[in-house]
């Protein structure tokens, strides 16, 4: 019987190390679970707080980013109204340009039509230019012929003024030397001829010659009035007519008794020489004579 009860204490003692050794095994068991799930979820905090990091960055990055796209879409709105505003200048200017294009057009026709003006006008402007220049030559022929006709009418009227002038000048001094010569035969005064000394002291001392020469006071009366003083001073004393082609002269002239005949220009009282053929004041003397 005691073997029977140590034995079954035995098989007891048995099951209950058995029990014991499978408890500590489990328990091992579960705490390693316990340290395994303990560490995933030290591992699952950590993955939490890296996302919650990277949630708040990227909620950053969300509000930077729409606080861009508030700044591109104020932009875009921006460029839109400078974009409606250009349109508008856009179609202002090609308004315009419409408007230069027409006035452009108008202007050209109005040059085009001013050019035909111009050159219709040259062209009369070149008939006028033509009709002056004949109307020019006939005026110069028309001159031509006028002077001509005066150069005849000034020589025919020299001619006929000269003629007359001599011929009644000499009428007049025969008639007055006539009377003259009577005179002083009934006064008993004698004319006789000058010395040449005698002569060019009547001249110096005459005062005709600073006369002046008129259309009332010429040659003749130069002539006149310097012998007129000769017979004062009792001198015989010529007047001498000239006679070029188509006028005449006169001066006057003494027969010295020393030193023969001299001719004397009363206007300037110079003594002069004479000769049909020679020139005098630049005429060719065609005929000469003397009056005593
Ligand atoms: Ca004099």
């Amino acid at each position: 019987m005691v073997e029977k009860k140590l034995v079954a204490v035995v098989l007891i003692c048995v099951v209950l190390s058995v029990g014991l050794v499978g408890a500590v095994m489990a328990l091992n068991q579960k705490d390693n679970e316990l340290q395994t799930k303990t560490n995933q979820i030290s591992a699952l905090e950590n993955d939490k707080l890296t996302l919650e990091t990277q949630a708040s960055n990227m909620q950053s990055e969300k509000l930077t980013l729409e606080t861009q796209v508030s700044s591109l879409q104020n932009e875009t709105t921006s460029l839109n109204n400078e974009m409606t505003a250009l349109e508008t200048q856009v179609l202002s200017f090609q308004t315009k340009a419409t408007t230069l294009e027409n006035e452009k057009n108008t202007l050209e026709t109005q040059v085009s039509a001013l050019q035909t003006n111009v050159s219709s006008l040259q062209s009369e402007v070149d008939s006028l230019e033509n009709d002056k220049l004949s109307l020019e030559t006939q005026i110069s022929s028309l001159q031509n012929e006028v002077t001509s006709l005066e150069s005849e009418v000034t020589q025919s009227f020299n001619l006929g003024y000269a003629e007359g002038e001599t011929e009644g000048h000499q009428l007049g001094y025969d008639e007055g030397y006539a009377q003259c010569a009577e005179d002083l035969t009934e006064n008993g005064w004698v004319l006789r001829d000058p010395t040449y000394d005698e002569a060019m002291a009547f001249i110096n001392s005459d005062k005709t010659d600073e006369n002046e020469y008129t259309d009332d006071y010429v040659c003749y009366d130069f002539t006149a009035d310097f012998s007129d003083k000769a017979f004062q001073m009792d001198y015989r004393c010529g007047f001498v007519y000239i006679e070029f082609s188509d006028s005449a002269h006169a001066i006057a002239c003494f027969n010295t008794t020393d030193m023969g005949l001299i001719y004397i220009e009363p206007q300037n009282d110079e003594i002069v020489t004479l000769a049909i053929g020679q020139q005098y004041l630049g005429y060719i003397i065609v005929d000469l004579g003397i009056i005593w």
